[in-house]
């Protein structure tokens, strides 16, 4: 009867926000694949391809046992053709060959190595490659002309491109938290993104400050980066007013509001002394769970010419601020948690089952013709008629 229970179709429900998906993955070889196959073809802008391998992915993630046979995954949903065909090949032969060539391929790995660049988007990175630029020596060398954040972000390549452990994110906590209530007492900070899913580890630090009393939190940011400039830590920082007016994903909200949610893309400069000063010691994670393929490519370029690589005082970590008030507070929390699948299908759920419209600012009911109001995420929830799902669930 063993095997009867191994062949057993699994089920779950459609949207990724109807699940609970932690971080405890049974399935990584497939979901490994598939996200491969996703990452390329958002690399090849082909955005609905990607969701299509980023929703199928999802689907494994939330099985509560290794997929053992094809007949199990019968009557799941998202699991398209063509992703039933890397996972079949993977069961049969132990790997998929369009993931293994697609591995392989130059422009994979040119798209990789180049956006993997602080600044550097899917375009700009093919724009490159049909110039003949496929690494970052060719890119020295042939000098396209940089941005600022790209010409950071090329400076700190090799730091920028090594995960970012828990200890180092609350060791740069710290230091924000003391910027943010020496600038405005009363203000409160929360780690948003992956760390408050339960990662343990992230490509940056995400961070969401609010005032208690609606209007205090104006004028916050421009304080805030400049506290931290003053005191050396921010090596680059390019902060953006709302654009909620101009966003899509929401109807518009009243002027008033207008430039009070901002959002601050920084590069943190964190020193030993920062990472010495938490309070969780900083323990020896750093094996490079995370480490990013970079494609074979010489990446001992020496880049930061400041120190020999690996023994400066510090590292370059990238960090972002986002300042809402506190009206907005439960959206921005639940729009800045992630998974980005799971605010994807959150949206889309809202729109699709419930005539709702759902952004980082606000909740519309369409039927209503009203905006919902929420003061935390779980009445928000309930607005959605969805079943609570807390943060470390969300692993989407
Ligand atoms: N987000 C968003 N709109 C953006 C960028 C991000 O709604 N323009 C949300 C979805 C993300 C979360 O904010 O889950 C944080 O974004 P990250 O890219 O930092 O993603 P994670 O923190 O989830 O992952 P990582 O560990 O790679 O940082
Ligand atoms: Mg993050």
């Amino acid at each position: 009867q063993g095997n009867e229970a191994e062949v057993a179709a699994f089920s779950v429900p459609s949207y990724a926000c109807q699940r609970r998906t932690t971080l405890e993955n049974h399935n990584t070889v497939l979901t490994d694949a598939l996200s491969l196959l996703a990452e390329n073809a958002e690399l090849s802008e082909e955005d609905g391809r990607g969701v299509a391998f980023r929703r199928a992915a999802a689907v494994l993630k939330a099985l509560p046992k290794p997929v053992a046979s094809m007949t199990q995954l019968r009557g799941l949903p998202c699991l398209g053709e063509h992703s039933l065909r890397v996972i079949k090949d993977i069961l049969e032969n132990g790997a998929s060959s369009e993931v293994e060539s697609t591995k392989q391929s130059e422009r994979y790995k040119a798209l990789k190595v180049l956006t993997g660049i602080f600044g550097v988007g899917a375009r700009t990175a093919d724009r490159w490659i049909r110039d003949g630029i496929h690494n970052l020596r060719q890119l020295q060398d042939s000098g396209p002309t940089l941005n600022r954040a790209q010409q950071a972000g090329l400076e700190h390549y090799d730091d920028l491109n090594q995960p970012v452990s828990k200890s180092d994110a609350d060791a740069i906590g710290e230091v924000v938290e003391k910027a943010v209530v020496s600038v405005l007492p009363g203000a409160h900070m929360t780690l948003i993104g992956g760390f408050r899913r339960g990662k343990l580890t992230g490509h940056d630090v995400d961070f969401l400050i609010t005032h208690p009393e609606e209007g205090r939190e104006v004028g916050l940011m421009p304080k805030l980066v400049s506290w931290l400039e003053s005191q050396g830590f921010l090596l680059y920082q390019k902060t953006t007013r709302n654009s909620y007016l101009e966003s899509k994903d929401g109807p518009a909200r009243p002027a008033s509001n207008m430039d009070r949610f901002e959002r601050c893309f920084s590069i943190f400069k964190l020193t030993k002394e920062e990472k010495r000063g938490t309070k969780h010691p900083e323990t020896l994670t750093e094996n490079g769970a995370q480490t990013p393929d970079n494609g074979g490519l010489d990446l001992d370029l020496d880049l930061d010419q400041t120190k020999p690589a690996g023994h400066k005082p510090w590292r370059a970590v990238r960090v972002d601020l986002v300042v809402s008030p506190i009206s907005q507070f439960a959206f921005a929390l639940l729009g800045w948690t992630g998974s980005k699948l799971f605010e994807r299908e959150l949206r889309r759920w809202a729109g699709h089952e419930k005539s709702m419209s759902l952004s980082s600012h606000a909740l519309y009911d369409n039927r209503q013709s009203k905006y919902l109001r929420a003061t935390s995420e779980e009445e928000i929830f309930a607005h959605l008629g969805l079943e609570f799902v807390p943060p470390s669930e969300r692993n989407a």
